[in-house]
């Protein structure tokens, strides 16, 4: 999973990267600088899993940060101006608000972020939709009106000042606007970043702000970036500790990973053999036959059965044996929908 760190110049992006990724970059020098993360997703069931089958090693789910900036924070204002074109292919954004300075105006800040991404989406749309129409006309080709007449509706949504995560799209013209890959057809999380004195209020500040929620498209966290950034250097314990005194509850790197897997409907199966236990984040509602495909594509092609473990269910009986024994290890098929925590193998044969 790869997530983009968008937001208005000096509005923290930095020092959320720095808290949410685990990093020490500096801050505050105004370098407009970009970074790059990955970190690991905590997540012990890989490692559960490895106590029992022992393999070479243990490969969990990984999102990757990119700490970009290029937005201006001017809302309608900024047309004509480009951002760090990897931001483009993000899966999702984390979006960080300034709510800790004297002039802070989240409201306004939030909206006008969302503005500027249709603005900059708008560019591009009329962009590729002039692209078209003048080589139609050229050469009299029929295959692209589908992309055309979905850019057309595209830009009409846009005019309207709505961002294109908004519309509702039949699959096949989804998969052809996720190839554009679009600003604002991506799932927002809003960070707002608040100052430690604010920290006894967050659930009230999240309260307030509220209303840009909208499940699966747009997602809220509260945190202060820099305290938070402060205890990545500490010992776990030590941290625990810190955060406990602060009263802070789900630690910024939680809140982060939580909300962009709820946002992009992801949930994790597993794989375990000898060599390697590894976790797979794929979105809800896969089929075996294409969860088969992101593990290796000979797998999806030569798909047989899927067996299929619940992770609860091989923590209390361990092996393989006692497990068919207890009826626990279910043959399934193509069409079977993989829930979060399913240990598979999948049998195939090409
Ligand atoms: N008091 C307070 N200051 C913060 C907080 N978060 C960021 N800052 C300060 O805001 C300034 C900018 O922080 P950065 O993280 O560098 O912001 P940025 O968005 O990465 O800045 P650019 O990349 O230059 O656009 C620094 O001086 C930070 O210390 C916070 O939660 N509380
Ligand atoms: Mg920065």
């Amino acid at each position: 999973m790869k997530l983009g760190i968008i937001g208005k110049p000096q509005c923290g992006k930095t020092t959320v990267f720095n808290a949410a990724a685990g990093q020490q970059e500096a801050v505050g020098d105004y370098s407009q600088a970009v970074h790059r993360a990955v970190i690991k997703v905590p997540d012990e069931r890989p490692f559960r899993v490895a106590e029992l089958v022992k393999p070479k090693k243990v490969t969990p789910a990984e999102i990757e940060f990119l700490d970009a900036p290029g937005f201006t924070g001017k809302g309608k204002e900024s047309k004509g101006l480009e951002v760090t074109p990897e931001l483009h292919q993000m899966d999702a954004f984390i979006m960080v608000v300034d709510a800790f300075s004297p002039e802070a105006n989240p409201e306004t800040d939030i909206q006008n972020l969302i503005d500027e991404m249709i603005i900059l989406d708008q560019v591009m749309v009329e962009t590729n939709i002039n692209k078209r129409e003048r080589r139609i006309k050229l050469t009299g080709d029929k295959s692209e009106i589908r992309e055309l007449e979905l850019l057309k509706r595209c830009l009409t949504v846009l005019e309207e000042e709505r961002p294109l995560i908004d519309m509702e799209l039949a699959e096949e013209d989804a998969r052809l606007l996720r190839g554009f890959m679009f600003l604002s057809q991506k799932p927002l999380l809003i960070v707002l970043n608040i100052p430690e004195e604010a920290l006894g209020e967050a659930e009230d500040i999240a309260q307030k702000h509220s209303h840009f929620v909208d499940v699966g498209k747009r997602e809220l966290a509260v945190m202060c970036g820099k305290i938070e950034m402060e205890l990545v250097s500490l010992e776990e314990e030590e941290r625990q500790a810190f955060l406990n005194e602060l009263g802070i509850k789900t630690p910024a790197v939680q809140q982060v990973i939580q909300k962009s897997y709820a946002l992009l409907g992801l949930i994790s199966f597993f794989t375990a053999n000898e060599n390697e236990v590894r976790a797979w984040p794929v979105s809800q509602g896969i089929i075996a036959v294409k969860a088969a495909g992101v593990v290796h594509s000979d797998m999806e092609r030569g798909f047989i059965r899927a067996e299929v473990v619940r992770f609860d269910d091989y923590m209390e009986y361990k092996t393989s044996a006692a497990l068919k024994a207890a009826g626990r290890m279910r043959l399934e098929g193509k069409e079977y929908v993989v829930e979060d925590g399913d240990v598979i193998q999948f049998r195939f044969n090409v």
